[in-house]
């Protein structure tokens, strides 16, 4: 990757591995993402320091005041929240109504617990404290009704934690570790120690066998920070022996297909998506696996995907990048079908072109359509999944590549994305989704994923504010971005 403004000259290789997610239809938000399928660096990843605040151009904020703005909107979408739908899991913005995320009539505050690190890193310390009294007062994962075990990992498992690095509250801690042992069964009673997708929190019933990759292998950096916290190595090692299972099953072309029957450890398909969800934070986590904990195994099978990756699925049209799916046995080509979830495909590896030319085909389709679309063939960028379900990737590639480059180029367009997303995401009520890019004004649906909270404000704010909360130079965050290794308490 070129290096053409270093903001530091110390900057080198190696950002936290990256995630995208999986279901393409608005209002239905699983998921996992994607990481940059090159490796350079040879040590566990760091993030580079923050370079200087860039001095006012002519009527352009600084960097300070777009950092500031970035968290005024944030909190105009938590606003929203906290007047429709606290202690729900989500706020419909629209209607002022919400729903449950996991489990219809079992709400878990989703949102709330989102928010926790957000909060932290804004200095939104009364919320911080708002959030944590209401998880004290009202979270019980004694819950009868089955949990999608993916999304209750990264969102919930990874909130608790990163809530919990950033108040040091034993609370959290502990509600934490009491959710991933009701989610451990789906681990354990699997004969491949593959998840099944769902447990019943209460009882540990299991159900779900057909799994995709991303739901299978993503849990790695919120289990092995668990073990590494409580001292209980079964989260990690059953993160661990999942991600085996799913390698051992690769072709001969060192490809995966999508989905495995988590019984019979057979395939389910035939189509490997690639950087594509639903199978991209399988191979983040990889990633993630060797930057956090320093494990070898996890590092060369994501170099060894990596090379693959290169070989069969990259393609160029017109210039632009992209990564075609195929059939993971033979290569044969399937479809040019590509999701805005892969737009973070980027530097998990460390100094990686790709990773910035990814990112350049992707801000080809926003300037395109202003807002992303889901899914698009690439063949002729025609939009294939209309809508835009408050995708956090674009914002989540800029930071990285800010950081890890010092391009001036990703600031810019993250704040033209930042402007983009007033513009036709902002309703009274807060943040909504868009139903159809292509439609003047563009068609709004009623709901704000709980991600949101997580990711969209936070990416923005840490690529414009230099905020001493969060140590750039060693940061390490999650698929749902949460703040894994890296979060400062300065007195
Ligand atoms: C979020 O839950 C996470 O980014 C996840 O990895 C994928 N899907 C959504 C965002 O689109």
């Amino acid at each position: 990757m070129n290096h053409p403004t270093p903001v530091c000259p110390s900057r080198r290789g190696a950002i936290r591995a990256l995630g995208a997610a999986s279901l393409l239809t608005l209002g239905n938000v699983s998921g996992s993402r994607t990481p940059a399928m090159a490796v350079t660096g040879g040590a566990p990843a760091s993030l580079p320091s923050p370079g200087p605040v860039s001095p006012d151009r002519a009527g352009e904020p600084s960097e300070r005041e777009k950092a500031d703005r970035i968290r005024e909107e944030f909190l105009h979408a938590w606003q929203g929240y906290k007047r429709h739908a606290w202690g729900h899991d989500e706020l419909l913005p629209v209607t002022g109504g919400h729903r449950e995320f996991f489990a219809d009539g079992h709400p878990v505050g989703l949102s709330i617990i989102e928010a926790l690190d957000t909060h932290y890193v804004m200095g939104l310390d009364d919320e911080v404290a708002h959030c944590t009294k209401w998880i004290r007062t009202n979270l019980d994962f004694d819950i009868d009704a089955g949990f999608q075990v993916f999304e209750a990992v990264i969102r919930l498992v990874g909130g608790l934690v990163a809530g919990y690095l950033a108040t040091g509250e034993r609370d959290l801690l502990t509600l934490c570790t009491d959710l991933a042992d009701r989610l451990l069964p789906a681990f354990t009673k699997s004969p491949t120690g593959m998840p099944y997708r769902h447990v019943n929190l209460r009882t540990g019933a299991v159900s779900g066998t057909v799994v995709p990759l991303a739901e299978i292998g993503t849990s790695i950096l919120e289990f092995g920070v668990l073990s590494d916290l409580t001292g209980d190595t079964r989260y990690v090692r059953a993160s661990k022996r999942a991600l085996t299972e799913v390698v051992r099953r690769r072709s001969s072309l060192h490809l995966l297909g999508t989905s495995l029957n988590v019984e019979t450890g057979a395939w389910a398909d035939r189509e490997c998506a690639g950087v594509d969800p639903p199978v991209d934070s399988f191979h983040e986590y990889l990633w993630g696996g060797w930057a956090m904990f320093g494990d070898e195994d996890c590092l060369g099978w994501f170099r060894m995907f990596d090379a693959s990756f290169k070989q069969h699925l990259v393609e160029r049209v017109d210039g632009r990048l992209w990564f075609k799916h195929v059939d993971f046995r033979t290569g044969e080509l399937l479809n040019r079908l590509q999701s805005s979830l892969a737009v973070d495909v980027l530097s998990v590896g460390g100094d990686n072109a790709l990773a910035a030319d990814y990112y350049r085909s992707w801000t080809a389709v926003r300037e395109k359509y202003t807002v992303i679309p889901e899914e698009i063939d690439y063949s002729r960028i025609t939009v294939t999944g209309p809508g835009n379900a408050l995708r956090p990737e674009y914002a989540n590639c800029a930071f990285e590549l800010y950081w890890h480059t010092g391009d001036p180029f990703y600031r810019t367009t993250a704040w033209r994305h930042f402007q983009d997303l007033t513009t036709h995401h902002r309703v009274p009520g807060g943040y909504t989704v868009v139903t159809d890019v292509t439609q003047r004004p563009m068609a709004k649906g009623d709901y704000c994923p709980a991600y949101v909270f997580a990711e969209n404000f936070k990416w923005l704010y840490l690529t414009f504010a230099d905020t001493d909360r969060f140590d750039y130079a060693h940061g390490y965050l999650s698929t749902e971005a949460k703040i894994l290794r890296g979060l400062r308490h300065p007195s």
